[in-house]
Order: structure tokens, then C-alpha cells, then sequence
């Protein structure tokens, strides 16, 4: 995120798209709730009805996988009506001209027919994100996770730039992360592009530091990205090491990654749970939970706080970084950290924008009304960064990127008629290894389902609660049907939660060409009916909000109770 969750309040438009905040991101919700209570306007563009959508002055219902339509038409407006913030694109960007031409044939009329949002709402949108001066995107899945998901941020980063909205606050361009600490995880350089602190492993600069501060050779080649590994499974990669990702449930396409699974020499798994990826391990490494450990999460917002251990980890189950110390200990790697504050400062070591932090220094400031420290924090003096961009681009000049509209992978056709979607609900986590253990969130929600449209269940002779099976070019599941107006017509939605009802083995393994993010969210499908309700009455455990109804309280902005 370029803004913090605090300055949400504050916002007076806000611009949710493909984020179902009140079901994914509870709390940041909550902000978001009291800036509308507060008077501030919000807009939803999602394919979805969700929750948010109740409180939202419009909610642009759009076609799935038609955003850049959507944001191009938006830019298309603020230059056509003399909106955009030419000081600010004068002091501060560059490849400006080249935006305004592209997005030049791209006219709300146009939009409406290929997105579904009239010419007016996307007009009026684009207006009043302009002229707001407190203006903020926040964005997750509904715009990355498709096969031109790049596409959709550049077009969002755009709209950023040309009206000035970035480096002020409660502006700026927020995605907001899934996991607890999927941004530590990338800060401390998970990943393949980066070492500590989102240096490029190919910068020759960077890779000399590290060779020298570490005594070892390292490859000064990019690595294969999530996406890439899964499609090299079992050819080019014979063992593989999976650390906290359940696999065979959250990767796309899976019956093609377990086929090549069985093609791995090795394999390891380092797991609080047995889970459907150990059923495929060689050996599987007992690791402790959050609360069974020391350390540090890193949130959205770049804030770093500590995490303590709670409770001693059952017999057995050690700590990740424990492990994999030991781990390389056996390799011949000479290791020697007694604690994760020592992990910690080698970390930051030679990281610039991590540089001012430490165990000690998170844990002293962290007290009554503020915890942690948001990076970067270059120094030990440095009070860290609540928004970024204060005063000029990171970069130097904000980068407009033109793009032009790409349908999704698959489409609708003859066989496979339908288009699936897929998410999450409030009341499961992910691969659900932990939350369907949790008896009272079984009770909320015990059983796979897919939402589908009351004009196409018809058109099946599908009632609410049959079992029906949803197949795709892929692969084909049984769930039990959610008939509901949540979704468009001619959509399926369905969580990637229950294990007996894979939503992955449906799923296109299509990935976006820069990040290799899979294409969950949209693929043809079709569905039929197979089994008649047993219980038709029973309260349905889909998701937290219905259509048909929001439950009592729900829009009751006054209580922060219901998410
Ligand atoms: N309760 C709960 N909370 C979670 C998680 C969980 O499993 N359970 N998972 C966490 C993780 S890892 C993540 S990454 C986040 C994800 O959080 P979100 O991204 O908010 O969750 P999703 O349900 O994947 O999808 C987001 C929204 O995108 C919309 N969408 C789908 N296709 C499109 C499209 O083409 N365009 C647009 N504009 N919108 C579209 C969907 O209708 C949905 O409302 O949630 C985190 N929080
Ligand atoms: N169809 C579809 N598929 C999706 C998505 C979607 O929207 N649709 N979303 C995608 C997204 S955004 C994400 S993030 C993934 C999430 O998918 P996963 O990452 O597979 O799911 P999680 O449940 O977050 O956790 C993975 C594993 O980590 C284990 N774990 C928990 N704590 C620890 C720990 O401290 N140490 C270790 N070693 N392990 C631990 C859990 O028990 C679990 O088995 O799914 C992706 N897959
Ligand atoms: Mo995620």
C-alpha cells in the first residue's frame, strides 16, 4: 500500500475493485465503514453483489475480467473533461502522452458494451475520483489474479497518476495483502526476483554486496516464478520444498500438478497440519504455529510488528526458522542464530529500507496507540513511513503504462457456457487447514457450495441446495447450489475452501505474462444438476452476505460488530 489503514477514515471517495474487503480484509472494512458513516462516497466495481456493495453510493456491477475497459473509460474521461492534475504530471511523471493516446478510443459508450456499466455511472465515477482531493484505490484478487492482472494495475496506477492522487494522505494505490505476513515473506526477499528488501537479484551492485556480506556464490539470474515451478514440476524440478502452502488445493489446474507431483524424486513439506500436499511427501517437518513462535509480521501497510509466543508448541513441532537453521546446519552452512531477533538483524543488515529496525526497537515503540514500525525506516532515528511518494516518486518520475483491453483465457461457449469465478468467505481460511478444525466455523459454514443465478438454475431445473457438478475444461467437482441473484447472470462463484470440492481442479493455470498470477477468476464451466436438496430449509452456508437480504445489523454502520 502506498497509504496506511489509519488515514482510511479520513478518505473522501473511495474506490474498491475486485475486493470483497468485509469478508477478506475484516478490519480494513471497518475503516472504510466509518469514512462512509463520516460522509465520504464510495464506489464498488465488482462482478459480485457483496456487502460492501450496500454501502457503496454506486456499485458497478462490471462483466468479469472487463476492468481495463472500465479504468481506460475512466481515464478517458478525466483528460476528455480537463481533469487530470497537469502540475502534477508535469513535476512528477513521464510517459503521460502516451496514456492519453491510448485510451482515446476507449469512450464510456464504448466501455458500457463490452463491461456492462453504463456510459453515465462510469463518467460520473471518473469525475468525482478526479475532483476529490482525498481519494483512494483499494484493490485485491478482482484485479490481479487474472491473466492480464498487470494490465489491470498499470490501468489503475494510471488513473493514480494523472490526477495526482499519490504522495498525500488517504489517497494513493492500496493493495491490500491476503495473508498475515505475505508482505514480510516478500520483504525478506521470498521471492524470485528479490534479495532482502526488494533489491534485484540482477543488479550487479546488489548480487557483489551480498556475495561478499554472506561469503557465497550467488546466481545473478532471476528464478522461476509460482506459477513457472508448477509447470516445470517433476520435468526440469525433481524435489521441491514446500513451506506453509497447501499446493494441491490453492495452485490452479491441480490434477495436473499432482500427476507431475508423482514425477518429484523428493519432496518435503515443512506443516503445522497434515494437509492434502503432505498426502504427496517424502518427509514432513512439524512446524509450530503463529502463536507457538517469536518473530515479526509485516501487514499491508508496511508496518512491521512483532509476534510472541504465546503457548509452547506441541512435542515435536519447531519453529520454521528453527528447522530450516538445523536444515542448514546438515548442509554444511555454518548458521548460528540463537534467536529471531538475530535472524531479524541479518535481515535488515543489508537492506536500505529495513535498515532502522530492529526486535528491540519495534518492541520499545510499540505501546499504547501504536505498535510497530511501517518502512522504510532507513535508520534507527527514522521515525518510518505512513504514506509514500511524499514530495516526488520513489522512482524519480511515476511511470504512466498504456494498456490495451485483453479478454480473459477462456470464454463462455457452446460447451461450457457458463463463466466460474472463484474466493473466498468470512468464515474460511484459504486451504481451510485451520479453520475447518475450528468447530464454530463449521457450524457457519460446513459444506461446498457455488453460487449461481436463479435464471440460469432455472434454465437446469436447479433448486437452492441441490448437488450439482461444475465442470471445466479441466476437471469437475460436486457442490451443493446457492441460487442467488450475488452473482451476474451467466456466472458461477464458488470458494477455493473444502477440500472435496476442489475449486482448483477447475481452475486455469493461464498465467499473467510479468507475475505469472493464475487466472482463478475466471474460466468457462458448466453445470448440471445431480442430486435433489435433502434439506432445502436449512440456513444456507454460503457466504456472509445475501442478496436476498443483509442479516439484521448489517448495514447498520453504527456497530463494527458485523464485518
Ligand atoms: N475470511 C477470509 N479472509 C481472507 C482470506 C480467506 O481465505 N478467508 N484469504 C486472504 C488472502 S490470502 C487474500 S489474497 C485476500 C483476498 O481478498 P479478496 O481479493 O477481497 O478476495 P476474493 O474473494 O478472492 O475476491 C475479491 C473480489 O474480486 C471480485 N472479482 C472477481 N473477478 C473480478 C473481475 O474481473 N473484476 C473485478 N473488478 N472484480 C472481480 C470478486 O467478486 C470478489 O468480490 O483475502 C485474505 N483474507
Ligand atoms: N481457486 C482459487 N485458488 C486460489 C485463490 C483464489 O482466489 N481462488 N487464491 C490464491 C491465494 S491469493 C492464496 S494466498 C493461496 C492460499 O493458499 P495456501 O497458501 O495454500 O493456503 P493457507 O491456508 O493460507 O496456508 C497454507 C498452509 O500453511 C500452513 N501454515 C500455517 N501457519 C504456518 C506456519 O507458521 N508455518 C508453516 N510452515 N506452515 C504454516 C497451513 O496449515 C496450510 O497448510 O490460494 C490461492 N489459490
Ligand atoms: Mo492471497
Amino acid at each position: 500500500m502506498t497509504n496506511s489503514i489509519g488515514e482510511i477514515r479520513d478518505a473522501d471517495f473511495l474506490f474498491v475493485i475486485g475486493s470483497n474487503t468485509s469478508e477478506a480484509h475484516p478490519i480494513i472494512a471497518m475503516e472504510m465503514k466509518r469514512a462512509v458513516k463520516r460522509g465520504a462516497t464510495m464506489v464498488v466495481a465488482d462482478p459480485r453483489a457483496i456487502w460492501m456493495s450496500t454501502i457503496a453510493e454506486k456499485h458497478l456491477q462490471l462483466k468479469l475480467g472487463s476492468d481495463v475497459w472500465l479504468l481506460n473509460a475512466m481515464a478517458h474521461v478525466i483528460i476528455e473533461e480537463g481533469l487530470v492534475d497537469q502540475t502534477f504530471i508535469d513535476t512528477h511523471t513521464e510517459g503521460y502522452e502516451a496514456v492519453r493516446d491510448a485510451v482515446a478510443k476507449y469512450t464510456p459508450e464504448e466501455a458500457e458494451k463490452v463491461c456492462g456499466v453504463s456510459a453515465e455511472d462510469i463518467r460520473w465515477t471518473a469525475r468525482k475520483y478526479a475532483t476529490t482531493e482525498k481519494a483512494g484505490i483499494y484493490y485485491t484478487l478482482g484485479i490481479t489474479e487474472h491473466s492480464h492482472g498487470t494490465d489491470n494495475v498499470y490501468a489503475l496506477a494510471n488513473l493514480v497518476l494523472m490526477t495526482g492522487h499519490l504522495g498525500k494522505p488517504s489517497s494513493g494505490m492500496n493493495p491490500l495483502r491476503g495473508q498475515n505476513n505475505v508482505q514480510g515473506a516478500n520483504d525478506a526477499g521470498a521471492t524470485p526476483i528479490f534479495l532482502p528488501g526488494y533489491q534485484r537479484v540482477d543488479d550487479p551492485e546488489v548480487h557483489a554486496k551480498y556475495e561478499k556480506s554472506w561469503g557465497v556464490k550467488l546466481d545473478d539470474k532471476p528464478g522461476l516464478n509460482l506459477n513457472e515451478m508448477m509447470k516445470t514440476m517433476g520435468k526440469t524440478i525433481k524435489g521441491v520444498f514446500v513451506m506453509g502452502e497447501d499446493i494441491v488445493l490453492s495452485e490452479p489446474n491441480v490434477s495436473k500438478l499432482e500427476e507431475a507431483l508423482n514425477n518429484i524424486e523428493f519432496m518435503v513439506v515443512q506443516e503445522p497440519f497434515l494437509n492434502e500436499t503432505t498426502r504427496f511427501a517424502d518427509v514432513v517437518f512439524p512446524a509450530a504455529v503463529f502463536a507457538e513462535k517469536e518473530g515479526t509480521f509485516a501487514n499491508s501497510e508496511r508496518r512491521v510488528q512483532r509476534v510472541r509466543k504465546g503457548v509452547e508448541p506441541p512435542a515435536g513441532a519447531r519453529a520454521d526458522w528453527e528447522i530450516l537453521c538445523d536444515l542448514a546446519k546438515a548442509c554444511g552452512a555454518d548458521w548460528r542464530f540463537e534467536n529471531t531477533a538475530q535472524v531479524y538483524d541479518e535481515m535488515v543488515r543489508d537492506a536500505p529500507k529495513f535498515a532502522g529496525m530492529s526486535h528491540a526497537r519495534i518492541d520499545a515503540e510499540s505501546h499504547e496507540g501504536k505498535t510497530g514500525l511501517q518502512w522504510p525506516c532507513p535508520t534507527p532515528d527514522h521515525p518510518g513511513t505512513t504514506y509514500l511518494h511524499e514530495g516526488g516518486v520513489l522512482r524519480g518520475k511515476g511511470l504512466f503504462q498504456p494498456v490495451d483491453y485483453r479478454p480473459p483465457m477462456e470464454l463462455a461457449d457452446e460447451h461450457y457456457e457458463l463463466l466460474l469465478s472463484t474466493g473466498r468467505t468470512l468464515y474460511h481460511y484459504n486451504a481451510a487447514t485451520q479453520t475447518r478444525r475450528e468447530t464454530g466455523l463449521h457450524a457457519k459454514q460446513d459444506r461446498a457450495f457455488v453460487e449461481i443465478h436463479p435464471r440460469d438454475a432455472k434454465m437446469r431445473g436447479i433448486d437452492h441446495g441441490d448437488t450439482v457438478r461444475v465442470s471445466t475444461r479441466r476437471g469437475a467437482i460436486e457442490a451443493h447450489a446457492m441460487v442467488s441473484r450475488q452473482v451476474r447472470k451467466g456466472c458461477l462463484w464458488m470458494p477455493l475452501h473444502f477440500a472435496e470440492a476442489r475449486a482448483n481442479l477447475l481452475t486455469n493455470d493461464a498465467g499473467d505474462p510479468v507475475t505469472g498470477t493464475a487466472e482463478y477468476k475466471v474460466c468457462a464451466a458448466k453445470v448440471e444438476r445431480v442430486g435433489v436438496a435433502k434439506d432445502a430449509s436449512t440456513a444456507y452456508p454460503g457466504s456472509d452476505y445475501h442478496v436476498s437480504g443483509p442479516r439484521p445489523g448489517d448495514t447498520d454502520l453504527s456497530t463494527n460488530a458485523s464485518a
